[in-house]
């Protein structure tokens, strides 16, 4: 056993509470990650308030995270101690029936033990006094040390910032690779973003590298308007500003439509605005924010009859350890930013303020550091 430092979410809808836990060695397969920094995701916070249906407590939440490995259980191959690596909360094992088909990066290896906070063998490595504590998204990034199996870390480059680069562990990748990956938007394309939170943001920042001639970015905080031109907004409007349906506005501004539509935001009110702004005949929408429990989404069917697509994006469809390390070094060339997106960098043990400046719409991303 060794002694970390974790922030531990005992239960649900309470604030997190640094404690010393123990760590238990990597098992077959396994490895022991030394966290360097962690993203705090809106993901995160859905979670602790307690609406998430599969969460779980007590557990250590946190899934955007860089870290080093420390120490390899028996067999691992593909990483070795020192290596810089960013945990997966979507694996990639190469040999199940969706790994294999080449059409989706949403491996099934080990999903019935993540979504019960298990490691594959049913049990979990982190305790306190002898009180088993869960794992959250196969990551629990809020700890000092954590175990991960081996087909969920993505080894990148050590020259990369780990403090920076941990954002590509959910946010940047899941908003670009929609754009890159799941939509293959095309040169010229006109984009409507919904939800300029850290999502909608890379989806901006993915429009702009695949050249989008029009970006929208639509957000009820004008708050955020500012960092979406910044990073390449061409336009930003607020569904408040409007007495009519948001997607009636953009079908007039855009002559009958966007190509496509990325709804960032959750909501399935927002997910039809999204879909019916598309342009008749083949624009495209892609949902990426995940909606309540048992929540649904609607439109008339002659709205797909007539050409436009409703799809979705986890993860922005990105193999992790096949492709992550590639999206590093796209950062490395300087192919696109992240210190925009680092609004607040604290210690872990100011984790509650970094979910209060959330809440408060007051961040983008805080970075905790270890
Ligand atoms: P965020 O809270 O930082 O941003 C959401 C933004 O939406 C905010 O700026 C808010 O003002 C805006 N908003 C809220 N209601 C709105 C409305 N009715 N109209 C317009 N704008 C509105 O969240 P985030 O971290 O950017 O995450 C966005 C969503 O993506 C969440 O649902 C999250 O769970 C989900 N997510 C999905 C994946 C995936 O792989 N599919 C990965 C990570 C996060
Ligand atoms: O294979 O059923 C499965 C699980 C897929 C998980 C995809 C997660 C995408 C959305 C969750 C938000 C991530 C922070
Ligand atoms: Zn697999
Ligand atoms: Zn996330």
């Amino acid at each position: 056993m060794i002694k970390s430092r974790a922030a531990v979410a005992w239960a649900a809808n309470r604030p997190l509470e640094i404690e010393e836990i123990d760590v238990a060695p990597p098992k077959k397969g396994e490895v022991l990650l030394r966290m360097v920094a962690t993203g705090v995701c809106h993901t995160d916070a859905y979670t602790l308030s307690g609406k998430d249906p599969e969460g779980l407590f007590p557990v250590i939440l946190g899934h955007e995270g860089g870290a080093i490995v420390e120490e390899v259980g028996e067999g691992v191959t593909s990483v070795k101690p020192g290596d810089h690596v960013i945990p997966l909360y979507t694996p990639e094992c190469r040999e199940c029936k969706f790994c294999r088909s080449g059409r989706t990066n949403l491996c099934q290896a080990i999903r019935a033990t993540q979504g019960k906070g298990l490691m594959p063998d049913g049990t979990s490595r982190f305790s306190k006094k002898g009180q088993p504590i869960l794992h959250y998204m196969g990551t629990s990034t809020f700890s000092e040390y954590t175990v991960l199996p081996e087909i969920a870390v993505a080894k990148i480059s050590k020259e990369a910032p780990l403090e920076k680069v941990c954002l590509l562990g959910c946010g940047v990748t899941t908003g670009m690779g929609a754009v890159l990956n799941t939509a293959k938007v095309k040169p010229g394309s006109t984009v409507a973003v919904f939800g300029l939170g850290g999502i909608g943001l890379s989806v901006i920042i993915g429009a702009v590298m695949a050249k989008a001639s029009r970006i929208i970015g639509i957000d009820i905080n004008p708050a955020k308007f500012e960092v979406a031109r910044q990073l390449g907004a061409t336009e930003c409007i607020n569904p408040k500003d409007y007495d009519r349906p948001i997607q009636e506005v953009i079908v007039g501004l855009t002559d009958g439509g966007v190509d496509y539509s990325f709804e960032c935001i959750g909501s399935v009110q927002v997910m039809r605005s999204a879909l019916e702004c598309c342009h008749k005949g083949w624009g495209e929408s892609i949902i990426i924010g995940v909606a309540g429990a048992g929540e649904e989404i609607a439109t008339r069917p002659f709205q797909l009859v007539t050409g436009r697509v409703w799809r979705g994006s986890a993860f922005g469809g990105v193999r992790g350890r096949t492709e992550l390390p590639g999206y590093v070094d796209r950062y490395m060339r300087g192919e696109f930013e992240l210190d925009t997106f680092i609004t607040h960098k604290m210690g872990l043990e100011e984790v509650n303020k970094a979910f209060d400046l959330m809440h408060e719409g007051k961040s983008i991303r805080s970075v905790l550091l270890f």
